[in-house]
């Protein structure tokens, strides 16, 4: 922890993204067929390629996913047809028949797992699903039950299991906390508990939910939250950060006093859902840069970055 001091005593960036000049840097036009919207992607690198997995809303209102690739991060080649769509499956049909929505990237061992919200006229799920080459895409389980979403998967197993953070509640107006959960198989998960609770912020009294994969630091793992806050013209999200512990990641060292990423631009303002930034992805450079991609008002995808070091220090 002395580390962690030491970062403390230097200078503390109380808003620490850019914003890129070229947002928002990816719109429907450059989705290559039809489409309402493309928000709430995931992100990863697979080689030496940016990928995106959008979330691409048809003119139904129903999402699927979408692979968008890039070579330097900002400039993005959509593919030309949905990748994964709502499953014929008799087991994964009924939950995901309006659609699957904001999923999240994370490598493990060697795999690239895709966690997304089902959404059907039960309620919402969150479905775990596996790639190696982001060509084929295997569906592994329904990691919850309805209603519970915004899962992210740590990128290894603790003690011995997975690690889910988890979003149960938080529909129709209900409070949401963010909880953590663990599975030997991907696929039982338990032993859950509350993480953090939205009432500890002022800025996020109505829910919080797990935004991007948790990354890990050397000084425990980092991870990027979205908060509601219900006004009387409706809800804003904005998001904030946390620090966990390597070894006990139900152990939050800190989380930013305030929010550190929030609609302030038009484009993030207005939109299908205004005032709404939304991260699903991160990719971390080799010198520590964040490359935060989010959804603005449920309408396009923009880009911020920030320091991996200014945010830790925020936490502490
Ligand atoms: C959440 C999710 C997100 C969406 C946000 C704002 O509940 O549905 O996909 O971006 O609301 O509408």
């Amino acid at each position: 922890m002395d580390g962690l001091r030491k970062l403390s005593r230097q200078g503390i960036n109380l808003s620490p993204f850019v914003k890129h000049p070229g947002n928002p840097i990816l719109q429907r036009e450059d989705v290559p067929y039809p489409c309402n919207t493309v928000f709430n992607a995931g992100a990863c690198m697979y080689g030496e390629e940016y990928i995106l997995l959008l979330r691409v809303e048809d003119f139904a209102g129903k999402s699927h996913l979408t692979l968008a690739k890039s070579q330097n991060g900002v400039d993005f080649t959509v593919d030309e047809k949905p990748w994964i769509t709502s499953s014929r499956d008799p087991y994964y049909e009924p939950y995901e028949r309006y659609g699957v929505e904001d999923p999240r990237i994370t490598p493990i061992d060697g795999a690239y797992y895709i966690t997304y919200t089902a959404y059907g006229p039960y309620g919402v799920r969150t479905g775990i699903g596996r790639t190696k080459d982001f060509k084929q895409f295997e569906r592994i389980s329904f990691a919850t039950d309805v209603d519970s979403k915004d899962g992210v998967l740590f990128p290894k197993k603790i003690a011995g299991s997975y690690v889910m953070i988890i979003r149960p509640g938080g529909m129709a107006g209900r409070r949401g906390d963010i909880w953590i959960s663990y599975s030997p198989d991907m696929i039982h998960w338990g032993k859950s508990r509350l993480l953090l609770t939205s009432e500890d912020n002022r800025w996020s009294t109505e829910k919080l939910g797990a935004a991007t994969p948790p990354l890990l630091t050397e000084y425990g793992w980092l991870f990027f939250y979205h908060g509601v806050r219900t006004t009387p013209s409706g809800r804003i999200y904005r998001v904030g950060a946390a620090l966990l512990e390597l070894e006990h990641p139900h152990v939050v060292i800190g989380r930013t006093p305030h929010f550190i990423l929030a609609p302030e631009e038009n484009y993030e303002r207005i939109g299908d859902v205004p005032n709404v930034v939304f991260p699903c992805g991160a990719v971390v450079e080799e010198n520590g840069t964040i490359r935060m991609y989010y959804g603005v008002a449920d309408t396009a995808i923009a880009l911020a970055t920030t320091h991996i070091d200014d945010i830790i220090k925020l936490c502490i």
